[in-house]
């Protein structure tokens, strides 16, 4: 969809791109934010600016911290499947010992703390879709592994980690909460309004109260909704009994917001294996674009199964698609 952008945006973005400093160029983008028209039709152009900001502005802060550890993107994970969801939790809450429950992936499992120092990422099956997760080292106030912030931007939703086993558990996921907040990432309930400020990334998050096989697991529950700042959707679990694993692996597949659409060839039955996944409210163009980049502009009408259309209805381009719907695509 063309966006009509008014003079003084593209005099912003001349500023941008003669910008010598990063400081230059994010004064820049943040004007190009504040001119751009927020609706449906710029919704890709604020997504670039809003982490070409982010992206900016960490990299302001991060050079303020002195030289870099690490090449920046050198612990980028990869996304895969219908969506990445990070763990982020202090030491020992089972992070690591979840990851081996719900993928194949083996990370250290270790009763001492600091244990994972790199991304260590998995896959999570849920019905008929894929999950990535990944487990991610410890977040405390004194140890903080900036990698932490570039992985979360890319994510899309968070688990966050509360031990039910350690008096000093709530505490320490309220710091965890504190520590993300100082680098600009704020843990939010899913649902929450969108951040209003293109530097700070709100990251849809639940928390994972681990280890409820401990006798004053309850006490503790109780303690860390008094304590931590967000009424986060609370899923009880015990990593090591397995307890509570099914209605977890749902949480995290309804976290992410997707809805799964079927495709068919014209005349053949539809491929109800491998659904693709696509934001809920996406449209008929939304899916074409999931399928080929191309398809997205191409795209004229669809013959759909499902939700609120006859069985074998055409469609236009703007058409919104729901779960589970078998969708033609007519290019
Ligand atoms: N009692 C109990 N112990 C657990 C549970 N989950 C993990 N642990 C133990 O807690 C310790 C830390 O686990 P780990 O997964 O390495 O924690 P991480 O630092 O958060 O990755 C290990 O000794 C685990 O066996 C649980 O549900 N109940
Ligand atoms: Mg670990």
């Amino acid at each position: 969809m063309a966006v009509n952008l008014p003079p003084q945006y593209h005099d912003a973005e001349a500023r941008y791109k003669k910008g010598k400093t990063p400081e230059e160029k994010l004064a820049a983008l943040r004007e190009m934010w504040v001119i751009l028209p927020k609706h449906k039709a710029s919704e890709k152009v604020q997504a670039d600016l809003k982490t070409k900001i982010s992206e900016l502005t960490d990299e302001i802060e991060q050079a303020k911290l002195g030289p870099k550890k690490a090449a920046p993107g050198s612990h980028k994970v990869p996304k895969q499947g219908a969506g990445q969801v990070v763990f982020l939790g202090p030491p020992n809450a089972g992070k690591s010992r979840l990851l081996t429950r719900l993928t194949k992936a083996t990370p250290a499992v270790a009763p001492y703390p600091f244990t994972t120092r790199e991304p260590v990422p998995g896959m999570m099956d849920y019905e008929d879709v894929r999950v990535q997760l990944v487990d991610l080292p410890p977040v405390t106030p004194d140890h903080y592994e900036h990698f932490v912030t570039d992985i979360t931007r890319g994510a899309d939703a968070a688990l966050l980690f509360l031990d039910l086993s350690d008096d000093d558990g709530p505490p320490a996921t309220e710091s965890v909460y504190e520590r993300l907040k100082l680098a600009r990432r704020r843990l939010v309930p899913p649902g929450a309004p969108a951040s209003d400020d293109p530097g700070v990334y709100h990251l849809k998050t639940i928390l994972v109260a681990n280890k409820a096989d401990d006798e004053a697991a309850d006490v503790r529950l109780e303690l860390a909704r008094d304590l931590i700042a967000e009424q986060y959707p609370v899923r009880v679990v015990s990593a090591e009994r397995g307890t509570g694993l099914e209605e977890l692996r749902k949480a995290i597949y309804d976290l992410l917001g997707v809805m799964r659409v079927y495709t068919k060839q014209p005349g053949k039955p539809a491929d109800m294996t491998s659904p693709f996944t696509c934001p809920i409210g996406g449209t008929v163009s939304d899916l074409a674009g999931r399928v080929h980049k191309d398809f997205e502009e191409g795209v004229k009408s669809a013959r759909v199964w499902g939700t609120g259309v006859f069985d074998g209805q055409t469609v236009g381009r703007d058409h919104v698609l729901h779960d589970k719907d078998v969708v033609e695509l007519h290019l």
